[in-house]
């Protein structure tokens, strides 16, 4: 018998809590035969409600759940933990600038990366959602000396996951048949999708899709898809944000699928001139469980570079902004 992976969740109570962890107890994350014991955090205010979503976690009768742990200990939440995944922060408030934002999250950061290095397993996998992610990644990272660098992950795959969605519905076929498409940098509308080594149906993409499309619409669709979804729906992402997170970890532990490579934002090596350490979205490709490569030899285009600075000087100076606390 598989023995279950401890899986934390942080803000589990929140809109994302709310579509990721039936989907985390379903085995949708880290498949059909892999037990899981949820360990779930929350502030202390949201502790009612977290008992009642673990109420209906266990009214689905998941076979793969042993266990939910609900808490608003942090210690008891990432004890033995093998897998963490931050969600929990505070929102961005109207008119709040990011850079207000970056200061108000990231003492949360400081405090659960110590945390987590002190109680989870030492080979803890842990994807920051919460935002802004990279930067948030960067300081919890920075507060764990057990816990090895490349186990801390932010996540850019719901910009992916965007982009593919975009690129389909314009070619008009199934999301599956769009590969290799993936997002350099931070998320934020800084960030750089990049399709130029990407295929639909195995034909290059600017083969396939309107070029005048591409280039008005395309690129400022996906990067603004987050304020679009506020405006629409009234509140920010939360199904598709969980699917990511799903996404994310479902092939850092099993595999890419049909891409090659995948979104993940990740510690930098200095890789494609990323300044060593930055908490940055690359191309990966997963080379066993939970161990991943960024890919080297990518061919980067006069234009992507240019915008790969963009989003560079945009993280260096969040970095220097929480500077305090790293
Ligand atoms: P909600 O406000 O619905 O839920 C957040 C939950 O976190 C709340 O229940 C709150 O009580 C809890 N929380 C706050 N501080 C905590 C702490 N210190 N410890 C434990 N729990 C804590 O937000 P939700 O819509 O679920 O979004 C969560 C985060 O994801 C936000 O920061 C949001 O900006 C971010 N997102 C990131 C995305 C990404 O692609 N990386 C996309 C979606 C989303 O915007």
């Amino acid at each position: 018998m598989t023995a279950p992976l401890r899986v934390a969740i942080t803000g589990a109570a929140g809109q994302i809590g709310y579509s990721l962890l039936f989907r985390v107890a379903s085995g949708e994350m880290l498949g059909p035969d892999q037990p899981v014991i949820l360990q779930l955090l929350e502030l202390p205010v949201a502790l009612d409600a977290l008992k009642g979503v673990a109420m209906e976690v266990t009214d689905c009768g998941f076979p793969l759940v042993r266990d939910i742990i609900c808490t608003d200990d942090q210690a008891t939440a990432f004890k033995d933990a093998d897998i963490v995944l931050c969600v929990g922060s505070k929102p961005r408030g109207p008119g709040q600038l990011r850079s207000d934002l970056i200061k108000a999250n990231g003492p949360i950061f400081t405090g659960q990366g110590q945390a987590i290095d002190a109680n989870a397993s030492a080979d803890c996998k842990v994807l920051v959602v919460g935002n802004p992610c990279n930067t948030n990644c960067l300081i919890a990272m920075s507060q764990a000396k057990r816990i090895p660098k490349e186990n801390w992950h932010a996540m850019t795959r719901l910009d992916q996951n965007r982009a593919v969605g975009q690129l389909s519905n314009a070619a008009g076929v199934s999301a599956g048949d769009v590969k290799n498409v993936f997002v350099w940098g931070n998320h934020s509308p800084t960030m750089v999708p990049d399709i130029t080594h990407g295929t639909i149906g195995g034909e290059a993409i600017a083969d396939v899709v309107d070029g005048g499309w591409l280039a008005d619409s395309f690129d400022q669709t996906v990067r603004t898809r987050g304020k679009a979804i506020i405006a629409a729906r009234g509140k920010s992402s939360a199904a598709s944000a969980a699917n990511a997170a799903i996404d994310h970890v479902h092939d850092w532990f099993l595999g890419t699928g049909h891409n090659d490579y995948v979104s993940m934002a990740v510690c930098s090596d200095g890789s494609y001139g990323v300044p060593e350490g930055l908490i940055f979205s690359f191309p990966c490709k997963i080379t066993g469980r939970g161990t991943y490569e960024i890919v080297q030899g990518i061919e980067v285009s006069g234009e992507v570079r240019e915008r790969m600075q963009k989003t560079i000087d945009e993280l260096v100076s969040e970095r220097e902004a929480v500077a305090d606390l790293l």
